[in-house]
């Protein structure tokens, strides 16, 4: 039972949180705008703290990709394509956005790793360049249960108001029957 409360507790929590939508932009050491291209050569790029249902917005251009990386080295193998080298919806030379939701599984993992497999595609040259990206993971932060209660509140009651319909129209006829004895 509690198992199940926590499950319900953890599911309305993300949903808040995801509702918030916090976003963190990937930014370079000494980066003093909102965010840096995702690209290589550069100053490397600050960790982020970030909480599960929170997204990472990666911006680049045609030369790069994101992958999830297997662990903190550059290897070739176990890594994730998250977003190739041509999704569009970026804006001026970095024509290419990207957002990352931090999941549940990555809190598990605690610390999840980005970088590129370009140049060219397959190579990971970019991620002995500086195009790293290490992410920690917290956990949600917990709501007041006012603000996500209701909703779950106002459903039951609506159910059981619903159930007891029936008898309650059950008892109103009996009445009128008894009325016109
Ligand atoms: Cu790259």
């Amino acid at each position: 039972m509690s198992l199940y409360l926590s499950i319900a507790a953890l599911l309305v929590a993300q949903t808040h949180a995801a509702a918030h939508e916090k976003m963190h932009h990937v930014k370079m050491i000494g980066e003093t705008k909102m965010m840096s291209s995702w690209k290589a050569g550069g100053a490397a790029f600050q960790p982020i703290a970030a909480k599960v249902g929170e997204k990472v917005m990666f911006h680049y251009n045609a030369y790069h990709d994101v992958q999830k990386m297997s662990d903190s080295s550059c290897g070739k193998t176990g890594n994730t394509e998250m977003a190739n080298n041509s999704i569009g919806g970026g804006s001026g030379a970095d024509v290419n956005k990207y957002l990352y939701t931090v999941t549940a599984a990555d809190l598990v993992a605690k610390t999840i790793y980005f970088s590129c497999s370009y140049y060219p595609a397959g190579s990971y040259d970019h991620c002995g360049k500086n195009q790293t990206l290490t992410v920690t993971v917290s956990a949600a932060a917990t709501t007041p249960a006012s603000t996500a209660a209701p909703k779950a509140t106002s459903a039951t009651s609506g159910a059981v108001q619903n159930s007891k319909m029936p008898l309650l129209l059950v008892s109103v006829a009996g009445s009128l029957v008894h009325l016109l004895k």
